[in-house]
């Protein structure tokens, strides 16, 4: 049996933490979302707050790719068409000046092989660990997650990177929904807006943990580290 030291129990349930079920899952850490003149940025919002988590998110993948435990990342983007956009999606996105598919700083905002779209150098993907391309909030929405996590036989995720209350809440609530056992990393997340942030973090722990828990970088990596 192992678990994480997490709120508002001991994580997973079960007690089954073991590399070959659990999986780090980095949701969107883009130059788009926390990056000089992304998306994020040109909406006008700190990025202090969505960069705050690239740190220990470095500590958790250090740590537990070298106890062998399953990486994915994801990305939010779109074709260069832009005929997976909502045209609700982009129309709001215009209206804070920072329309989806428009040419920014770093390239067309949130268009696929762009600049901007791309994972921060900080936290790239190393060759062989999955990277899902989602064109919404959700990582399971038009995406093959769920199979990829099925046919591994993964049913814990660790769940980080931005934002907390967008893309980790939507995933979370997903993956929730679906039977995987989730936690949420509160140093590992990061908003556009701290009290959306810290709000998000408590929903988890409402109803005995209604999407799962919540834990910190620290208490993940000491129980990866334990023998
Ligand atoms: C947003 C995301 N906030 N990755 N995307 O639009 O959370």
């Amino acid at each position: 049996m192992k678990t994480i030291e997490s709120t508002p129990y001991p994580w997973p349930y079960d007690g089954q933490l073991r590399p070959d079920n659990t999986a780090l899952v980095v949701i969107d850490m883009q130059t788009d979302f926390c990056g000089i003149g992304g998306y994020v940025d040109k909406m006008g919002y700190d990025l202090s707050l969505t960069r705050a988590p690239i740190g220990p998110i470095a500590r958790l993948l250090s740590a537990m790719r070298a106890k062998g435990y399953h990486i994915i990342h994801t990305r939010e983007g779109h074709r260069s068409d832009l005929s997976d956009l909502p045209a609700n999606k982009r129309w709001r996105s215009q209206r804070i000046g920072a329309g989806i598919g428009d040419v920014g700083p770093c390239g067309r905002i949130l268009v696929r092989g762009e600049p901007g779209w791309e994972i921060i150098p900080e936290l790239a993907p190393l060759p062989g660990e999955v990277v899902i391309d989602k064109p919404g909030k959700g990582s399971f929405c038009a995406t093959d997650l769920e199979l990829i996590l099925r046919t591994r036989g993964i049913c814990n995720l660790v769940l980080t990177g931005i934002t907390t209350d967008v893309c980790v809440h939507t995933t979370m609530r997903e993956a929730n929904d679906r039977g995987f056992e989730c936690v949420i990393i509160e140093d590992g997340t990061g908003a556009t807006d701290l009290s959306n942030h810290r709000a998000a973090l408590k929903m988890v722990t409402m109803q005995g943990g209604v999407f799962g828990a919540v834990a910190t970088s620290e208490a993940v990596i000491q129980a990866v580290q334990a023998a």
